[in-house]
């Protein structure tokens, strides 16, 4: 008591992380994934659960919403700047654009990466008018193959929300 707030003048509120749940084609919910503005760009943390062992490709996908059961209405790939897809192709990769998530026998996998650009604010924000989601998808994603690395079809899906 009688202390001021001062202490605190400097330290400013956290970054308030970007949430999605993940569903899959029923509904069942598969993940979960954060994003945290951080310096250098975004903080991606996506955790799966029920997923097929093995690599599954995850992206950020252009259009936040998630309709059953095959994703398409998520868009391509958050690609702001018109690049072409994965860090191996030549003029790659887009924005949206993280390397793949390994799942484990027990069906979970995380995935956790830096990824370029703004959640809100700047030029061409993640959520923009019509949003943006994580797919994960039932392959591998390759790094290279145009337009999605052939991944194969979406198997989760959330919308992100802003923190
Ligand atoms: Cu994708
Ligand atoms: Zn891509």
């Amino acid at each position: 008591m009688g202390t001021d707030a001062g202490e605190n003048a400097n330290a400013g509120p956290p970054p308030a992380p970007a949430t999605a749940t993940l569903t899959g084609p029923t509904g069942t919910v598969l993940g979960n994934a954060t994003l945290t503005p951080v310096r250098n760009g975004i903080r991606l943390v996506v955790e799966g659960t029920g997923l097929t062992p093995g690599a599954h490709g995850v992206h950020i996908h252009a259009v936040g919403r998630c309709e059953a059961p095959d994703f398409t209405s998520a868009g391509p790939h958050w690609n702001p700047t018109g690049m072409k897809h994965g860090k191996d192709a030549p003029g790659g990769p887009h924005m949206g654009d993280v390397p793949n998530m390994m799942v484990g026998a027990d069906g979970t996998g995380k995935l956790e990466a830096t990824m370029p650009g703004t959640i809100t604010g700047g030029a061409s924000p993640l959520l923009d008018a019509d949003g943006a989601a994580v797919v994960i998808h039932a392959a591998a994603d390759d790094y290279k193959t145009d337009p999605s690395g052939n991944s194969g079809g979406r198997v989760a899906c959330g919308a992100v929300t802003a923190g």
